[in-house]
């Protein structure tokens, strides 16, 4: 592939609902202009885009693909991204370094909640967007209706059809450009060869009125456009597309183009749509890149993607991680289609490749010269909130586990791994089950740990409510040499202070030397409660009295007694389990505040208040015990058809109620096998 200047490069994203068509259409993209001789298929997964093993075997994506299509004079560079919300992190970078979003929707199921969430997410970016109804040879199949629908849900938004379907269902072959009056007739043998035809009479009167709705939205766009359009000249073919071309650009207006990836009807005309309209990339006079994407290949190593913002980037130069503050060597840096890499020699502004073996670049770092330090503002990625407890299946993987876990981190900002210290478990936090899942996929086919998970421990813990006064005694008369240690303490409640030890002897009858001893034995102790288990917290020890023997006592056996002591102390002073409770921030859609509500009370949850936030959503604040809310980012995505985000954070350790005290203790005993 040859070097393109940043005049011939367009940075198209495409996004939308899951399974809408986005990879068949970029796989038809390949085809037109010549880089494939077939159409590959989702269903015999041989796409060039979905190319991961776990990508066949689900036949959806799940990870961002850059497709790069040489199209007329220019370079498109196409980031195909996956549908399904579990991987939104992938169109969050992806929408991040492009210059335009292609929405494509099914023209049967419409404008679905996906492609909502991901239309307002690039509204809020202002980014540049263009809807390709597709899917238009499927029954049912109505491009009317989608867009009536698109305009009924934004009527603020102004939608503007530049083509026009002819035929429907399996008649659907062509469609009308309206800015070039001209009738694209396709052959239906998916060959996407067409011949251009004058528009006929039945359809001319609409294409008018099209054209002249057309006119109007775009002309303010620009002035000498505009002048001639209040003057009432009528625009030309020319006028339409420098004032279309501006009107795009600054986001006035969102083009609705529409075809079918699978039958090749229509895609010609996307993409030389996407060729003549999509703004070229913005660039900036210093040398600058944005890493986007992280690749962690067991053989390759880790392969950064990289945009370029100014400058150029060529092989084996010197470049500035700005924001780790590290200088590191650039090797060869290589276009990538899908999983073939194409060596280039520098990367020019505006365009996107790839760079192996950077060590310390992670996804989100600026590069740049050392001498103009720049740092590009990084990519603001969805919050994981779904835990799960994962432990490699065959014993003796743990080192390989982690370290591949470290690994493939790299590659998906949005999965976090930590390791609970209390319930001693590795956790793996992601976006929703389908993520968690494909991710140990992963896991196991690269770095060959095969890896199982369930549902966390909740880190309960145990406390008292009474003051109770004890004995401990241990006492040993084996031949010779005996053990003897004696104490009473005095147990009692301590809210909101983990542990307080204090003393009260009186005459030495426990002597100071072995007053350590005991609060160490009680710290020991206390790591273990006598209900389930649990820690023990919130209490205060005090040593009030004892007794000693000149030649048996020792520290071990003042420990020991300590902790006969407040073993049996704990059991009389009313034990209770204590449950960790969060504090939850949830921002859903005004119309599911009811149900989401509702759902919180169910789950034992204080509601705090809530707050109406943008565009008829509402933040709602409450306290929930944690042990409820182990599945919520599952919950709260079908309560709101996942259009609801939630924040949550620790709190404190609140009392079980006593009713389901009782039956937690004994379902939580037995879960441990006592
Ligand atoms: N009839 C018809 N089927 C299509 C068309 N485009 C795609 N499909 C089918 O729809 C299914 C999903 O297509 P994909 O290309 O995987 O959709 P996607 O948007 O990439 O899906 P995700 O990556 O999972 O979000 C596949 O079985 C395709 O063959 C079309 O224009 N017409
Ligand atoms: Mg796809």
């Amino acid at each position: 592939m040859k070097t393109y200047d940043t005049k011939h490069l367009r940075n198209v994203c495409l996004v939308g609902h899951g399974g809408a068509g986005k990879t068949s259409l970029a796989e038809t993209f390949l085809f037109n202009s010549g880089v494939t001789n077939r159409i590959g298929k989702i269903t015999e997964g041989n796409t060039v885009s979905d190319f991961l093993p776990e990508e066949v075997k689900h036949k959806v994506s799940i990870s961002t693909s850059l497709i790069p299509i040489e199209w007329q004079e220019v370079k498109i560079n196409v980031l195909d991204t996956p549908g399904y919300l579990d991987f939104f992190g992938e169109v969050k970078s992806a929408l991040r370094v492009a210059e335009c979003g292609v929405l494509v929707l099914c023209g049967v199921a419409g404008l679905e909640v996906q492609a909502e969430i991901t239309l307002n997410v690039m509204e809020h970016q202002k980014l540049p967007k263009v809807i390709f109804i597709n899917k238009l040879d499927r029954k049912n199949a109505n491009f009317s209706k989608v867009l009536e629908q698109l305009r009924d849900t934004y009527p603020l938004a102004r939608f503007v059809p530049l083509q026009l379907p002819t035929g429907q269902e399996d008649s659907f072959l062509g469609v009308i450009d309206i800015v070039k009056n001209k009738h694209y007739d396709y052959e239906a043998n998916g060959s996407g060869k067409f011949s251009v035809k004058e528009v006929s009479d039945e359809y001319q009167l609409e294409i008018d009125l099209l054209r002249e709705q057309l006119a109007e939205s775009v002309a303010e766009a620009d002035d000498e456009v505009l002048t001639k359009y209040l003057e009432g000249e009528r625009l030309t073919e020319e006028d339409l597309k420098t004032a279309l071309q501006q009107a795009l650009k600054q986001n006035l207006i969102i083009p609705v183009l529409c075809g079918s990836a699978y039958r090749n009807i229509g895609i010609t005309n996307i993409l030389d749509f996407l060729a003549d309209f999509v703004p070229t990339p913005e660039i900036v006079p210093e040398k600058v890149a944005l890493v986007f994407k992280t690749l962690a290949d067991p053989y390759v190593g880790k392969m950064s993607f990289f945009r370029v913002y100014g400058g150029k980037f060529s092989a084996e130069t010197l470049v500035y991680n700005s924001s780790r503050g590290v200088e590191e060597k650039i090797g060869q840096p290589f276009y990538l289609r899908g999983k073939t890499q194409e060596p280039v020699t520098s990367v020019s502004a505006g365009d996107i490749a790839v760079v192996a073996k950077l060590q310390e670049v992670r996804t989100g770092d600026t590069l740049c010269a050392k001498e103009h330090q720049i740092i590009l503002q990084g990519i603001d990625f969805p919050i994981p909130t779904l835990s799960v407890a994962i432990q490699a299946k065959t014993k003796g993987d743990e080192d390989k586990l982690s370290s591949a876990l470290a690994r493939l981190s790299e590659e998906d900002p949005t999965i976090k791994i930590s390791k609970n210290t209390e319930t001693r478990e590795l956790l793996l936090t992601g976006l929703g089950e389908m993520h968690l899942e494909i991710y140990l996929e992963k896991l196991t086919r690269k770095f060959g740990v095969a890896v199982s998970m369930k549902v966390p421990r909740v880190p309960y813990r145990e406390t008292i409510r009474k003051a109770v006064k004890v004995e401990g005694k241990h006492k040993k008369q084996t031949g010779g040499h005996g053990q003897y240690g004696h104490v009473w303490i005095n147990i009692e409640p301590s809210e909101g202070k983990d542990f307080e030890f204090a003393e009260a002897i009186f005459g030495g009858s426990v002597p100071k030397q072995y007053i350590p001893a005991v609060e160490k034995g009680i710290r020991e102790a206390m790591a273990e409660g006598t209900m389930v288990g649990y820690p023990v917290t919130d209490i205060k020890v005090t040593l009030c009295d004892g007794s000693y023997h000149a030649v048996d006592s020792s520290e071990m056996a003042f420990k020991l007694a300590a902790i006969i002591a407040f073993r049996k102390g704990v059991e009389l002073a009313k034990p209770t389990l204590l449950e960790p409770v969060v504090e939850v921030e949830i921002k859903v859609p005004e119309i599911f505040m009811g149900d989401v509500i509702g759902d919180i009370n169910g789950k034992r949850g204080k509601m705090l208040g809530m707050v109406a936030d943008s565009e008829n959503y509402q933040i709602i604040r409450a306290h929930v015990p944690q042990a409820e809310m182990m599945r919520y980012a599952i919950d709260l995505r079908s309560l709101t058809q996942g259009r609801g985000s939630f924040t949550m954070e620790f709190l404190q350790y609140e009392e079980v109620p006593g009713k389901l005290s009782e039956s937690l203790v004994s379902q939580l005993k037995s879960a441990q096998g006592h």
